[in-house]
């Protein structure tokens, strides 16, 4: 399996989460990714590369010109205004109709996040471009011939939408990786199938109104779980794409068997839009032990989810997005990857 990776993600390391008026020590840690390292290399998993640099227009290809231009100087301008050096978290949220804009750098936050769960740190906007470039480079390996690759990003992308960031994610790195592969070197149909355990509202609403792109989700219901505002199974697109966006939210303590009956049902979906290429966000914390998760899955599902993904036989680009169960990342995500090694068809 071609792995992307690079170490600059280390340079965005939250301070701190709040989870449910506690303040705590982020799960979204840079530990996650030396653990997974681990796993890789216990696994003899193959060649591991360095991101490529593709600049800015794919990104702007996703994402909304004034999004980008406040993360990229967010933080600069927060200290420069007196904000807390330790991270820039907004005050006050712009929500349902008080949305007018603010450009002050200690009000702009609220714009543009959602929730308190994505602080934005010194580094961050290198290390979420260096996310993106793993991910375009993942796909890139696509576009060359290769059947599978995996984009080891952090920080994660999939509740990131077009000028909105939250749940730890800033710039959504599977939408960026799938919208490039839509566009060259023709037109193309990509199919993006969300196995993380929170519902890809950011993803959901990128391609919203898009029948070119297929976005099937399974997670913990919204009326349960995070994101809480989104993610019902009545969101089934708009205009155009009406029809082209499939959540499918579940009950508590799914356990293996369960789950992989509703794989099944997602990737007949998948298979029924005939794309060309599958992009998978790949959440681990499904996992029964995940300190934020609810299901109940054992890491034996994850070389089973692997090698049902492979049958497809689609080129698949593989990128990492949640899983917080520290001790068990690693061997839960070299197990998705084996299976889905074991899985290619010949
Ligand atoms: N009680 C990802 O897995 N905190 N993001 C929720 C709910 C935010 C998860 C607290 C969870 C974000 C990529
Ligand atoms: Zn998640």
């Amino acid at each position: 399996m071609l792995t992307v990776y690079t170490s600059v993600h280390t340079l965005h390391t939250a301070p701190h989460e709040f989870l449910d008026g506690r303040l705590i020590p982020p799960y979204e840690s840079p530990a996650r990714v030396d653990m997974i390292l681990a796993a890789i290399e216990r696994v003899g998993l193959g060649t591991m590369l360095p991101p490529r640099t593709f600049g800015i227009a794919p990104v702007r290809a996703v994402h909304a010109p004034d999004y980008l231009d406040y993360f990229e100087h967010a933080y600069a301008r927060w200290v420069a205004a007196g904000g807390d050096p330790s991270a820039v978290l907004p005050s006050t949220l712009a929500v349902r109709w008080m949305q007018r804009q603010s450009t002050h750098p200690l009000v702009a936050p609220g714009y543009y996040s959602y929730d308190l769960s994505a602080p934005i740190v010194a580094g961050t906007y290198q290390a979420a471009r260096a996310a993106a470039d793993t991910a375009l480079t993942g796909a890139a390996l696509l576009l060359e011939g290769h059947q599978q690759a995996y984009a080891l990003c952090r920080p994660p992308g999939h509740h990131a939408g077009t000028d909105l960031y939250g749940g730890y994610c800033y710039l959504n790195n599977a939408a960026i990786a799938a919208q490039f592969l839509c566009q060259a070197p023709a037109p193309r149909r990509v199919a993006i199938l969300d196995i993380d355990f929170h519902h890809g509202n950011g993803t959901q609403q990128i391609f919203y109104a898009r029948p070119d792109v297929l976005v099937v989700s399974i997670h913990a219901d919204p009326a349960r779980e995070y994101p809480f505002f989104a993610g019902y199974a009545d969101e089934q697109g708009a205009g155009a794409g009406t029809g082209f966006n499939l959540n499918i939210p579940l009950e508590a303590g799914v356990d293996d068997v369960r789950y992989l009956n509703v794989l099944e049902q997602a990737l007949t979906a998948v298979k029924a839009f005939a794309p060309h290429y599958l992009v998978v966000s790949a959440g681990f914390d499904t996992f029964g032990g995940d300190p934020i998760g609810d299901f109940a899955l054992t890491s034996a599902i994850y070389p089973q989810i692997g090698r049902r993904i492979a049958a497809l036989g689609l080129p698949t680009l593989v990128v990492q997005e949640g899983g917080y169960a520290i001790d068990a990342l690693g061997e839960n995500v070299a197990g998705l990857l084996v299976g889905l090694i074991n899985g290619i068809v010949v």
